[in-house]
């Protein structure tokens, strides 16, 4: 693949990486849509395809030249690779959709600087997306790129990566909306802005987070896992989600917000924190972020 000059040789071969492992992670999901018997570190039940992608990852990405860590959803340490960036992933976004078979991801965050860090560290961020296509939007130095990615199941280096945008960006006319949460577990300012958003916009909600923001990237519009009543930071993780797709989004033009400022500005506490996410339109993050205010 052709690059700019200002590409970054390290960021370029952890996604080589991730795009390397997609195919063996998406050819294991039939025999693994059973749950593993084990609880991650946010107590939530971990399924058998959980398990075996954050190995295949921990072992790709652990194994680049440049990369100093791995960090997972899935883990409660951190993986010591040697020196150089702090990579956090989340092996397999939407696992719950295992089960009935919808879209899932996997979700990379690439950090300069020890973990919990700021989103203002993150230097390269991306997703893949196993949909009916398998596609990775990476965000780096270089813009905001969508790819196919197709190839070998054996993540020996053999995936091929199809440029098919490279230059992704919201478009400007919002078209989707897609919420997280149980409607009585949202909080009243937050339910006053969805019952305007859902006079304006259609409903767009799969249940992974990947698949909810990449038709957000793609029609325009806005995705939330919302503060709850009772979880005021939400239910997505900060180091593992919301910094990751909150940068992505913004590169593209869009704007990320916790509620109160962009997602990169959050101070980083603890690994597997949770943070609420808001990311979309600058327009709609704009109008959430006053409605959160009142
Ligand atoms: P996971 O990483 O354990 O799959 O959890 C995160 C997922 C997100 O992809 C999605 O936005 C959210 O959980 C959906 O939660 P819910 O099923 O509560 O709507
Ligand atoms: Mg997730």
């Amino acid at each position: 693949m052709v690059r700019d000059a200002s590409a970054n040789p390290v960021v370029d071969a952890v996604f080589d990486a991730v795009a390397n492992t997609a195919p063996a992670v998406r050819e294991a999901l039939p025999g693994r849509r059973v749950e593993s018997g084990t609880e991650n570190p946010s107590g939530e039940t971990v399924m058998a395809a959980d398990v075996y992608a954050d190995e295949l990852l921990a072992e790709a990405v652990s194994a680049v030249d440049g990369v100093g860590s791995y960090a997972s959803e899935e883990r409660r340490e951190t993986v010591d690779a040697g020196e150089g960036y702090a990579v956090a992933v989340d092996p397999l976004d939407g696992s719950s959709n295992l089960r009935s078979n919808n879209a899932m991801g996997t979700v990379v965050g690439v950090y300069d600087s020890p973990l919990p860090a700021s989103g203002r560290d993150l230097v390269a961020a991306g997703y893949v997306l196993y949909g009916p296509i398998t596609t990775m939007v990476v965000a780096d130095a270089t813009g905001v790129r969508e790819e196919v990615v197709e190839g070998d199941s054996d993540g020996d280096g053999g995936a091929s990566r199809t440029v098919v945008d490279d230059d992704l960006s919201v478009p400007d006319e919002p078209t989707v909306y897609g919420f997280g949460g149980r409607v009585p577990d949202w909080t009243d300012d937050f339910l006053a802005y969805a019952r305007e958003v859902e006079s304006e916009l259609k409903l767009r909600y799969g249940g992974a987070m990947v698949g909810d923001v990449n038709q957000v990237l793609t029609y325009g519009g806005v995705f939330a896992y919302p503060a709850l009543v009772d979880a005021p930071a939400g239910k997505l993780r900060h180091q593992f989600e919301a910094n990751p797709i909150a940068f992505i989004v913004e590169r593209a033009g869009g704007a990320s917000s916790t509620g109160d400022g962009s997602v990169l500005d959050a101070e980083a506490s603890t690994l597997h924190q949770r943070a609420p996410l808001y990311v979309g339109n600058e327009s709609l993050i704009d109008r959430l972020e006053d409605a959160l205010d009142e």
